[in-house]
């Protein structure tokens, strides 16, 4: 690199007294929190009951009775909520548990929905 500081090859980054011009935006100061998704387990005949509970614990850091719950929950109902993510968070959290029930050849279905 032979340029030095003074060089005219760049004008606008260099010349003295218009780094003023340069100057980064002012920081955003209305910052709003990031839309939350609901992860959810839908219900099916065949993933076994315990698989669900094993799911719950690992991916959505339930202890064994909150995961039972919401297990039996979707198991009466037909669906239930595992938990709010950002929409990044909540996608891998889909993709996890379909890759993980895959795995094992269960039908469990999991899907994101807009709070
Ligand atoms: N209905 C399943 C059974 O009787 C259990 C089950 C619960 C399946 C929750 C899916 O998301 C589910 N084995």
């Amino acid at each position: 690199m032979t340029s030095s500081s003074t060089s005219t090859k760049n004008p606008a980054r260099l010349t003295p007294g218009r780094h003023d011009e340069l100057a980064l935006a002012p920081a955003k100061t209305k910052l709003k929190p990031p839309s939350l998704y609901k992860v959810i387990l839908l219900n099916d005949d065949y993933t076994p009951m315990d698989f669900v509970v094993h799911i719950l614990q690992v991916f959505f850091g339930k202890n064994k009775e909150q995961a039972t719950r919401v297990m039996l929950q979707v198991h009466t109902e037909g669906r239930g909520v595992c938990g709010k993510y950002p929409a990044d968070i909540a996608a891998t959290k889909v993709a996890q548990v379909t890759a993980e029930a895959r795995k094992h050849q269960h039908p469990l279905q999991c899907v994101m929905e807009e709070e």
